[in-house]
C-alpha cells in the first residue's frame, strides 16, 4: 500500500488496483479556437492542467500502472443525446453544429480528440461518454470491475462539471478518488477552487484531494 498526502488526511492506495482516469482532455475543450473558446471562456484556466497532467501521465506510465482516458461526445446522428442536453447549449453553437474543429462534441471530428500532449498510448482504454458522468452508459464500471481496480487518481476537465460528476458517480460505485488540484481546471477559477473543497469537506465526502507532485514522490 502507498500513502499520498492529502486532504482531508492521507489517500492510502493499492497500486496494482488503482487506476489513473484522465477526463475529457479534448481538443474543442481545452485549445484555442475550439468549441470552448467559441463560448467566451477562458481556455488558459484549462491548459495550465497539461503539463501537471503530461509529467503525471510519464510517472504513472513509467511504474506500470493502469491509465483510462474518456472523451465527451455523440454519434454523429446525436440518437445518444438527450434533447434536454442539445437543447441547453448555447443557441450559437450546439452539440452537433459545425464548429472551429468539426462538428461540436461529434465522435471522429477533430475536435472531439484528445489533445497531442495527452495522447492515448495503444492499449490504453478511451471510454467515450455521452454524459457528464464517465459511469453513465458506459463500459467504465464492467471494465473497473474485470480489472479489480477499487480506487482513482482523477484528473481533468471541467472540476465542477465532468470531474464532479465522474467523482459522484464513482463514490456511490464504491471506488475511492483521488483528485489533483493542478491536473483539474475549470473556464471559471471560483468554481475550481468550491468544487475541490466539496470533494475533500465533511471527512473526505466524495474523495480527497492532492496535488500532481504528491503523487509522483510515492510511486514505486
Ligand atoms: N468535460 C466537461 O466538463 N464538459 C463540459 O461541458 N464542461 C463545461 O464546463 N462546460
Amino acid at each position: 500500500m502507498i500513502a499520498v498526502g492529502a486532504r482531508p488526511f492521507p489517500y492510502v492506495f493499492d497500486p496494482a488496483a488503482t487506476a489513473l482516469l484522465v477526463i475529457d482532455m479534448q481538443r474543442d475543450f481545452l485549445e484555442p479556437g475550439g468549441f470552448g473558446e467559441s463560448l467566451g471562456n477562458d481556455v488558459s484556466q484549462l491548459r495550465r492542467t497539461i503539463a501537471p497532467t503530461a509529467a503525471l501521465l510519464a510517472g504513472w506510465r513509467d511504474a506500470g500502472l493502469p491509465v483510462i482516458h474518456t472523451r465527451e461526445g455523440h454519434l454523429p446522428d446525436l440518437s445518444d443525446c438527450p434533447p434536454a442536453k442539445l437543447a441547453r447549449g448555447a443557441p450559437s453553437m450546439r452539440i452537433g453544429d459545425p464548429g472551429p474543429k468539426g462538428r461540436v462534441l461529434i465522435r471522429g471530428e477533430y475536435g472531439h480528440d484528445i489533445i497531442d500532449e495527452l495522447a492515448p498510448l495503444p492499449g490504453e482504454p478511451v471510454i467515450d461518454k455521452p454524459g457528464k458522468g464517465a459511469f453513465h452508459a458506459t463500459e467504465l464500471h464492467a471494465l473497473l470491475t474485470r480489472d479489480g481496480i477499487r480506487g482513482l487518481v482523477v484528473t481533468g476537465v471541467t472540476t465542477e462539471v465532468c470531474v464532479h460528476t465522474t467523482v459522484r458517480e464513482a463514490n456511490d460505485r464504491g471506488y475511492e478518488c483521488l483528485v489533483l488540484a493542478d491536473c483539474v481546471g475549470s473556464y471559471f477559477p471560483r468554481f475550481h477552487e468550491i468544487g475541490l473543497e466539496m470533494i475533500a469537506a465533511q471527512g473526505g465526502i466524495f474523495g480527497w484531494v492532492a496535488s500532481s507532485s504528491d503523487v509522483l514522490a510515492v510511486l514505486p
